[in-house]
Parts: structure tokens; C-alpha cells; sequence
């Protein structure tokens, strides 16, 4: 599978590299470490990302400012990275197929094989991991900006190690991008010591109005595009900020229900020990992994959707328990 889909990229002239909507770490460090490798091809190569604005906290990244909002004129493959969905694109899938093949590499248990060829590798710790291991698979040694990239993307998933589906060959990977020229400690500075006041800001808000429910396993905070205004804070800088709920000692699962712009809902979900969110958001329309997951919601009521998951999380252990996965 990794010939093949390395193949199929090579069998293309003119390439984009797609990440997914409010990128983080892990997408952007495939596509950018792809962007490194393959321009030192005859190839033309593009970076797209539907996201109007881009996360500010990802400028450190490689070939940041070279992602783009629209697509080339023409291209005969589309690279689709760390997309349980190709709807994660902000593209139509049907358009995109009539002028080229999609190529999906990714990570996600949910992922629904969307593309003409496919390496969805799960449990696999990030899928900037997929994207080394094909390198590595097929000869080509990544530069230290794409070692940079895939440390980037993998240490980011894993919340520096702390969960997901590492195992002995994640560490030597990461030992092998960090002999390429990923500096592990430049990279942790870049990624945690440039909190934005705003987000901190956030943070205090939802430290002050979370509500605990169902004896304190279940952690829930509606965060309203209000909120947003008066602390200063972004779209981007709510994520990740459910964990400081999951991380509460008696918290299995952590509930984020954040009003978009439009009046729509993001929900975001966090579990810490036995309940498969995933299921839970597919249920819903959405995706993930065991421990984090998230599906928009065109319910126009937060408390409606807050009781609807309550209601999930009710059937409990029957339904959505099982072990976290590990790997053998
Ligand atoms: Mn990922």
C-alpha cells in the first residue's frame, strides 16, 4: 500500500496537497513535509486550505505562507491529508474527481476510504507518521524541514506523548526525524510557550463556567461567540481547550459546544479512559478518534445538542465502552 500510493503521486505532473479545514499540526505537517519533497521534483506542486483565516500559531511551520485558499487552474491529483472525511476539505468531492485522483492518507478509525487510492493507517500515533513511514518505505530520506514538519504534526496529535496509539516504532521514527533536523526543543517553545493573551484569557473563562454533571464524570462548557469578543479570542484558539476539562481527575468525558459565526454548533468531545467518542460523534455526523472527536451541529439549540450526548453517554458502557485501543 505504501508503493502504491507513493506511486499514484508519482504518476502525477501537477499536484495539491490538501489539508483540512482549521488545520492543525498534524495536517499541515504531512502536506508541508510533501510540499518539501516534492518540489525537489520536475512536479508542479500546490498547498490548499479551504480556511479563510489560518492559525496564527502555525506561522512557525515550513511553507506556512505558501498555502493557499484556491486551487490551481488545473492538477491531476489531489492529496488529501488527515481527513476522516473528504468533506474536511471544504471541497466537492464530485467536482474534484471529474479533474483528478484523490489520494487519501490519514490516520482516523473513522476515516471512510473517500479516495481513488488509500493508506489509512489506524491506530497510527499521527498520520504526519503515515506520511514518514511511506517516505521511509519507498527511499526517500525527508530534509530536516520536512523532519521538522512530521515531529510537528506527530508530537501536536499525541499531546507531546500523552495519548493516542504510540508504540516502540513511533519513538524510533521520532528519533530518526529528530537525526534529520527536527529540534524537539525549538518546536516544544513554538507549540507551548506562545499562549496568545486572548486564548488565555479563554481559558480562564471556561476554568470559570464549565458545568459537571453525572457525579463529576461528565465535564460540559458552551462557549458563545460573545465569549469570544470579550476575551479577544479566535475560533482557533478554543482548541484544545476542552482538555483543561478532560484533565479533571473525576472527568471521563468532556463536552465543548462552541457557537460558530452562522449560529451553528462545533462540538468537540474528549474522553479519557473507557468511552469511544468517536462513535458517539459519527452517530452525529462527525468523526475522530477514541479519546477526541467532534461533529457540527445544525441544531440552533446548545442545550438541545448538550442533551442529546448526555443521552449517549447514558447507555454508557454497553454501547460506547470498549478498552483504549492499544497497539500490539
Ligand atoms: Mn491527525
Amino acid at each position: 500500500m505504501f508503493k502504491a500510493v507513493w506511486q499514484a503521486i508519482e504518476n502525477a505532473q501537477n499536484i495539491v496537497l490538501v489539508s483540512h479545514i482549521n488545520p492543525d499540526c498534524d495536517t499541515l505537517g504531512c502536506t508541508l513535509a510533501l510540499y518539501d519533497v516534492l518540489q525537489k521534483s520536475d512536479k508542479n506542486v500546490f498547498l490548499f486550505n479551504a480556511t479563510e483565516n489560518l492559525p496564527r500559531k502555525l506561522r512557525f511551520m515550513p511553507y506556512f505562507n505558501e498555502i493557499r485558499s484556491t486551487l490551481p487552474s488545473k492538477f491531476d491529483a489531489v492529496v488529501v491529508c488527515d481527513c476522516a472525511r473528504f468533506d474536511r476539505t471544504g471541497l466537492d468531492i464530485d467536482a474534484i474527481k471529474k479533474e483528478a485522483k484523490i489520494i487519501n492518507i490519514d490516520h482516523h478509525l473513522t476515516n471512510s476510504d473517500f479516495g481513488d487510492v488509500n493508506l489509512v493507517i489506524s491506530p497510527s500515533a499521527s498520520a504526519s507518521i503515515v506520511v514518514y513511514e511511506m517516505l521511509k518505505r519507498n527511499g526517500i530520506t525527508p530534509s530536516s524541514k520536512a523532519a521538522s514538519c512530521l515531529y510537528t504534526g506527530t508530537i501536536d496529535d499525541t499531546g507531546f506523548f500523552a495519548y493516542g496509539t504510540m508504540n516502540a516504532s513511533t519513538f524510533s521514527d521520532m528519533a530518526e526525524l529528530v537525526t534529520l533536523g527536527a529540534d524537539p526543543v525549538l518546536i516544544s517553545k513554538q507549540l507551548k510557550q506562545s499562549v496568545p493573551l486572548a486564548r488565555f484569557r479563554l481559558k480562564e473563562y471556561v476554568a470559570r463556567s464549565f458545568d459537571l454533571l453525572r457525579n463529576g464524570m461528565v465535564g460540559l462548557v458552551f462557549i458563545w461567540q460573545e465569549d469570544l469578543k470579550r476575551t479577544g479570542a479566535k475560533r482557533e484558539d478554543t482548541e484544545d481547550i476542552i482538555n483543561l476539562i478532560r484533565d479533571i481527575v473525576s472527568v471521563e468525558m468532556a463536552v465543548m459546544i462552541l457557537e460558530e459565526e452562522d449560529g451553528s454548533f462545533k462540538v468537540s468531545l474528549r474522553s479519557k479512559n473507557y468511552l469511544d467518542v468517536s462513535k458517539i460523534a459519527l452517530k452525529f455526523g462527525g468523526g475522530g478518534h477514541f479519546g477526541a472527536a467532534g461533529f457540527e451541529s445544525g441544531i440552533t439549540h446548545a442545550g438541545d445538542i448538550a442533551k442529546m450526548i448526555l443521552n449517549e453517554f447514558d447507555k454508557g458502557i454497553k454501547e460506547y465502552g470498549t478498552k483504549m485501543v492499544t497497539q500490539e
